[in-house]
């Protein structure tokens, strides 16, 4: 990666990070400040558990494993490890977000305020239920040896779509949970009389509207890309890439000791523009 390109990587980098960082630090005044603090026992309590679980691990940790491929430092490591990261960081998230709902209907039920009546409900319950599909799907697919590289293939596009697509509706429910919350607990002075605690929460809704809009930046940017793989990819007309490293190094080794200079060169070439396909299995018009 050229110079510039890194450090243009690095400047939004750190700005996401402390755009997050500040989104779970104004949570965590919100409820300990304005609100009545924290507690597991089925009072408000336990409720305010419910934003600090969803901005810490839906919005934050899914954030960052969301760009962990993208981290320049990583592409040394191997694709097999940054999976297992980008997994590990996804299901810590969907454990504080189910964590994060078990509050609200806790507190529901303590309270005998009804369940799942609100927008914010359905969005928020249908996003963590296609969230732990999408692990799901991930962890079988993407991480297990056992799918076939056309299935891979064809599921990447798709697996990649919805995880923005989840994101994005997470951000989006988390704004609709705060304009909720507020217009249900600020009547003394209420919300339309702009309250400290109306203009803090809804500062809190802008962090983390910007804290979404840089990771989307940064993982829609082509050069900040992880690179392929620089393994041989030969033998596969088709341009499938080899998952097998090894064993196909050791066929192309075995071989090339029984080739002219003219059929090695003209694989050579076949395997440059081999090269140019990206993880999806596409070319890359990069
Ligand atoms: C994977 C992986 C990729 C894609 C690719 C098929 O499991 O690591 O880069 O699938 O092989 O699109």
């Amino acid at each position: 990666m050229a110079m510039e390109c890194y450090i243009g990587f690095l400047v939004l980098l750190v700005a996401a990070l402390l755009f997050g960082f500040l989104s779970v630090v104004f949570t965590l005044i919100w409820v300990l400040h304005y609100r009545e603090g924290l507690g597991w026992d089925g009072t408000a309590l336990e409720f305010n558990w419910h934003p600090v679980f969803l901005v810490t691990g839906f919005i934050f940790i899914q954030g960052i494993a969301i760009i962990v491929y993208r981290l320049p430092w990583t592409w040394k490591c191997s694709k097999f490890l940054m999976k297992l990261i980008h997994a590990s960081l996804n299901a810590i998230a969907a454990i504080l977000a189910i964590t994060a709902v078990v509050a609200a209907f806790d507190f529901h039920n303590t309270m005998k305020i009804p369940n799942m009546y609100s927008l914010h409900s359905w969005v928020g319950l249908a996003v963590i239920i296609l969230y732990v599909l999408q692990l799901l799907l991930g962890f079988f697919v993407f991480l297990l040896p056992f799918a076939p590289l056309s299935l891979r293939a064809f599921l990447m596009p798709i697996h990649v779509y919805s995880g923005l697509i989840l994101f994005g509706t997470v951000i989006a429910t988390a704004l609709m949970g705060f304009t909720e919350k507020l217009l249900f607990s600020l009547n003394n002075p209420p919300y339309s009389s702009f309250p400290p605690e109306g203009v803090f929460t809804n500062t809190l809704g802008l962090l983390i509207l910007v804290f979404g809009a840089l990771i989307f930046w940064i993982v829609t940017r082509p050069q900040w890309k992880r690179p392929p793989e620089s393994t041989p990819i030969l033998f596969q007309p088709n341009g499938d890439a080899a998952e097998k490293v090894d064993v196909s190094t050791a066929i192309s080794v075995s071989h090339n000791m029984d080739k002219s200079d003219s059929e090695l060169n003209s694989e050579a070439a076949a395997r440059k523009r081999n090269f140019a396909l990206d993880d999806a299995g596409q070319r890359s018009t990069m």
